[in-house]
């Protein structure tokens, strides 16, 4: 190939996304009485920061107004609602009460066991309140952190807002991270604080959490004073009495008498770590104000949030941005009554979510595309057997959503199984833990959604695709997605390291932020994002996208899912792979690894045809839905796999392995 600007090789290799002609208005209904109208975009174009001004006065109670929108004079580190001061946790909570919203269910859990509990603003503001000053009387002060390391419980929302209450920055540790990645965040953060739980429940059995963090402090030279632990499980723990202190002994006596103190808007609210390319984890820095505001701005503009009326679940854990963004702060700043379930979505039967959208009448769904395929893999017989007629807005996030699983989505559950005239509008939503809220999204009830994209910016937010200069491209042509305004819920930093932080987003190109994936504009002008840059393959000099063969072999209907990575090879630069998993009756087809490659040469070209394809039982996944690409790449190069103590089930590397042995 000569030309290999990234607006050709991405050109070459997404024709097939582009094909997609289906599009959604939204119904007449549904945009008569949608929270956001269409001229939510002609404001947000004309006042720049302003309009954040604007919806940060609307949206959140401040004690103190700020005095400028944003202060970019020290850029790539951005100061938003400059003097204005708040509390995040009154912002979440007493302001509801004081307001006669104390009645209005806030929380919905549902254990894994099937056990529940419901709290009210009034009963959780309390609850937050304990929390704080138990919090307090163990040492814990202003800009002190706290590393969580909870199952989805209430107590996990509880222990965030305790700690913007009293302006402690939680670090929220994913409990199925080790004992070591625990470590090695407490000691990066030097957190004083850890909360965590014996344990929960998964697949309907107890399964540990002290454990790990025993084990994370057993070695001396840390920074914590004290363990604080919810009893959840009830299963037998060690005990260490210098550190261990059990939640209701601590909290259930503290004082329900709290009086929140306002934060300057730039006060850390949290760090959360997410995983670079190489080296260390990436300690993300996120303030008060900002976050806030964007935050619960897209939850009631995305979703179509009518907080009276609606029942909202995001099965997101709270370890991921998605559950800090989407359930411990927006839902709540907003008034909304939101579910939290403990499970995973096949205990004790396949159809436990779709149970769960019935009896709490869930009208507002967001989930990732792995949940949706592996439903789809298990049969729209499932969900079919629920009355999913509650459900008004399904939003998709964490990869990019395949057409094929996108109108499963519309019309299995949006649609109640094909019984609704107007299924509910999709919102697949594109951002990042470091953006801290939606960047790119349709707004439901003005965007006319098609299967697979994300399609626009939200209101406010100024993004684009660029080719290796940093030059837009033009539409039908694919590049490198870039954010050009500073955002209110932007990162602030990377904990500890100002130079990482530049350097990582704000070095690629000028004055721009580089998000790391690939995007392509549509001749519409809508945007196709495309996989991380580094799943980008180059196939001969063909640049050969590994959502795009995905897409394809996820197309055929013997294909339950798929994984694409690209292998190393002498003579083509690199080959593709694929990893699929077959729906029932495929497995019996000898032929069916022919059928498949000449099923991605058809929807794609020659050129993407897989060089293999390996029929596995299973895929390595991380617990919030991301295919672990890198391992299968170890695999398909016949390496031993690597670290994979990230995975969701730890056991996936070794059934690929004996299933490849047979
Ligand atoms: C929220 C979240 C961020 C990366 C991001 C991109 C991928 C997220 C997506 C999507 C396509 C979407 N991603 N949403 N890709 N369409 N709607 O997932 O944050 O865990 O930091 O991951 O996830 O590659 O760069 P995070």
């Amino acid at each position: 190939m000569s030309d290999q600007s990234p607006a050709k090789k991405h050109g070459d290799a997404f024709e097939n996304l582009l094909h997609e002609s289906r599009s959604f208005p939204p119904s007449a209904e549904f945009a008569a009485s949608a929270v956001a109208q269409p001229s939510l975009y002609e404001e947000a174009a004309a006042d720049g920061p302003e309009f954040w001004a604007r919806q940060a006065r609307n949206i959140l109670s401040w004690e103190q107004d700020f005095t400028q929108a944003l202060d970019w004079t020290d850029a790539p580190f951005a100061k938003w609602f400059v003097g204005g001061k708040l509390n995040a946790a009154y912002n979440a909570l007493d302001r509801h009460v004081e307001e006669g919203r104390g009645d209005r269910v806030a929380i919905y859990f549902e254990g894994e066991p099937g056990d529940t509990r419901t709290y009210t603003y009034a009963q959780l503001t309390e609850e937050v309140k304990k929390a704080a000053n138990a919090f307090e009387s163990l040492g814990v002060a202003k800009g002190d952190r706290v590393a969580v390391y909870l199952p989805m419980i209430p107590e996990a929302v509880i222990t965030m807002l305790a700690c913007a209450r009293i302006g402690a920055v939680h670090s929220v540790v994913f409990g199925g991270f080790s004992a070591d990645a625990l470590r090695s965040r407490i000691d990066d953060a030097e957190a004083k604080l850890v909360v965590t739980a014996d344990g929960s429940y998964r697949r309907g059995k107890p399964s540990a959490l002290k454990p790990a963090v025993d084990e994370a402090l057993a070695k001396d030279g840390h920074t914590v004073d004290n363990v604080l632990v919810v009893r959840r499980n009830g299963e037998p723990v060690e005990w260490n009495d210098s550190l261990d202190k059990w939640w209701h002994d601590v909290v259930d006596s503290a004082s329900a008498e709290h009086s929140p103190v306002a934060h300057d808007s730039e006060h850390p609210l949290f760090i959360l770590y997410t995983s670079g390319t190489t080296g260390k984890p990436k300690g993300i820095l996120h303030t008060t104000g900002g976050f806030l505001t964007q935050t619960a701005f897209t939850h009631l503009n995305t979703f179509d949030l009518h907080p009276e009326t609606d029942v909202y679940w995001c099965t997101a854990d709270i370890g991921w941005v998605t559950g800090h963004s989407y359930v411990a702060y927006a839902p709540l700043v907003n008034g909304a009554t939101q579910l939290i379930y403990e499970g995973t979505p096949d205990t004790p039967h396949q159809g436990r979510w779709w149970e769960l959208v019935e009896k709490y009448k869930v009208s507002i769904l967001y989930t990732a595309p792995t949940a949706i395929r592996t439903c789809m893999k298990w049969g729209r017989d499932i969900p079919q057997k629920y009355n999913l007629d509650s459900i008004r807005v399904l939003g998709s996030v964490g990869e990019p959503i395949n057409p094929e699983a996108w109108m499963w989505y519309r019309q299995v559950i949006g649609a109640n199984g094909g019984k609704k005239e107007h299924p509910a509008p999709i919102v697949d939503t594109w951002w990042q833990t470091e953006t801290g809220a939606h960047m790119i999204a349709p707004m439901p009830g003005v965007t006319a959604t098609k299967p697979g994209s994300a399609q626009v910016a939200v209101p406010g937010i100024s993004v684009d695709v660029v080719d290796e200069m940093g030059e837009p491209v033009p539409n039908g042509s694919g590049g490198f997605l870039v954010v050009k305004e500073p955002w209110p819920s932007m990162l602030r930093g990377i904990w500890g390291d100002p130079e990482r932080f530049k350097e990582t987003y704000w070095s690629r190109f000028d004055n721009m932020y580089f998000a790391g994936d690939g995007a392509k504009k549509d001749e519409d002008g809508d945007i196709w994002l495309l996989g991380r840059v580094d799943d980008v393959m180059n196939v001969s000099g063909h640049r050969l996208s590994t959502t795009e063969i995905e897409s394809a072999l996820v197309s055929h209907p013997s294909v339950a899912e798929a994984a694409v990575v690209g292998a190393a090879d002498d003579t083509t630069g690199e080959a593709v792979v694929a990893f699929v998993i077959l729906r029932g009756s495929a497995k019996d087809d000898d032929d069916i690894v022919t059928t498949l490659r000449n099923h991605v040469g058809k929807e794609i070209g020659p050129i993407a045809k897989p060089r293999h394809i390996l029929v596995v039982p299973e895929l390595p996944k991380t617990r919030s839905g991301k295919i672990m690409r890198r391992l299968l790449k170890d695999v398909a190069e016949g390496r031993e796999a690597g670290d994979s103590s990230t995975l969701a089930d730890n056991t996936v590397m070794q059934q690929i392995a004996a299933s490849l042995k047979k």
